[in-house]
């Protein structure tokens, strides 16, 4: 399944009914009156979360979404039908944004939860409704509304608790691999991972906290280096940052590199509740090792977890701190107002 974050839709609410002229025309009541019924309302173009999905890839094969027009009133009072609703699926963490303004018109973070992203038209009235006690045979009707159409522009943010950050080839998929039943594909190269990877890391049988591995930054990712910071707006909603350094070569300034790229995305990452797991020390002697990760510390002011995450080594106390620090920050109330 291809991982597509962005996509442009055209989207087309239904234009509601126009109210009808008409008389009731019956062979014992020779002057019936108006009689044209109301026009029915557009249908409305909905969002609606399938908490199954991870990608907008559907969007990219069906970039028109369009909603039924309503029916034009008829005589005898009859209404016309409202147009049919279109309800797309997308996937958690979906943002629909109007293209010409920026505004934004539904996020959409919880299993089920629906928005309308164009709304239908209302539907015209009929001559029925114009008779007065003077104007008895009314010959006038309203149109039904357009429906709001707009270009929209859907952006997926991964809804994940924790998101893992780091040079290329720090050992990030590895992690993911080994503490949550992900398969990302790993190799001894930089930008192996392409686009996030979404793990369930299991703490117990009924808790787990959902891990994001995001695609390596380098220095000047910001200016458009290597893949670029794009990806980082997946660490928009994590509560908890993870930096993957490696403990060969210069663990602080890899950790300095990957700090200065989430700045230059978005000041606000680097406040962040955040750990640092310094990878890879089945690579070197113990209290290297160790010497690494409490200069790390000192420099970081970030708790440091010597790991190997190939070899499985020290995972269980990283995952508990992730795990401790997510349900100390964990909003209140896990509802929206
Ligand atoms: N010796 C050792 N090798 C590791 C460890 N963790 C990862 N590796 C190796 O490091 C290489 C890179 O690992 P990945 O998990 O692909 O690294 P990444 O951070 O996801 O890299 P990108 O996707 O390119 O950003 C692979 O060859 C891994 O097998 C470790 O703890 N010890
Ligand atoms: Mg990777």
């Amino acid at each position: 399944m291809r991982f597509v974050d962005e996509a442009r839709v055209f989207v087309r609410a239904g234009h509601g009914g126009g109210g009808a002229i008409a008389f009731l025309r019956e062979k014992y009541r020779p002057f019936g009156g108006p009689a044209g019924g109301d026009g029915g309302r557009g249908g409305d173009v909905i969002c609606e979360v399938d908490e199954g999905m991870s990608t907008l890839l559907d969007f990219k094969y069906r970039p028109r979404l369009v909603a039924e027009d309503g029916e034009p009133g008829r005589g005898k009072q009859q209404n016309g039908h409202a147009g049919a609703d279109l309800a797309v699926k997308v996937p958690p963490g979906t943002r629909a944004v109007e293209a010409a303004t920026g505004t934004l018109l539904a996020e959409l973070l919880m299993p089920a939860e629906r928005a309308v992203i164009a709304r239908g038209g209302e539907g015209g009235r009929g001559n029925m409704h114009f008779a007065t006690s003077t104007r008895r045979a009314p010959r006038i009707a309203t149109p039904g509304q357009p429906g709001e159409e707009r270009w929209v522009r859907l952006e997926l943010r991964l809804v994940a608790e924790a998101g893992l950050v780091g040079l290329p080839n720090a050992g990030k998929s590895t992690l993911l691999a080994a503490l949550s039943s992900a398969r990302p594909k790993i190799a001894p190269y930089p930008f192996t991972t392409l686009t996030p990877n979404l793990g369930r890391v299991f703490v117990s049988d009924d808790e787990s906290l959902s891990l994001a591995d995001i695609p390596g930054l380098i220095e000047g990712a910001h200016l458009g280096h290597g893949l670029g910071i794009r990806f980082l707006r997946h660490l928009s909603r994590t509560r908890i940052i993870v930096y993957v350094v490696e403990v060969l070569g210069d663990p602080r300034t890899a950790y300095e590199t990957v700090r200065a790229e989430l700045h230059a995305f978005d000041p606000a990452l680097l406040d962040r509740p955040a750990l640092v797991a310094l990878n890879k020390i089945d690579l070197k002697p113990p209290d290297e090792a160790a010497a690494a990760a409490r200069m790390l510390a000192q420099a970081s002011g970030l708790e440091v977890f010597p790991i190997s995450a190939s070899e499985r080594l020290g995972l269980e106390p990283l995952v508990a701190a992730i795990w401790r620090r997510l349900t100390q920050s964990r909003p209140a109330a896990e509802c929206h107002s």
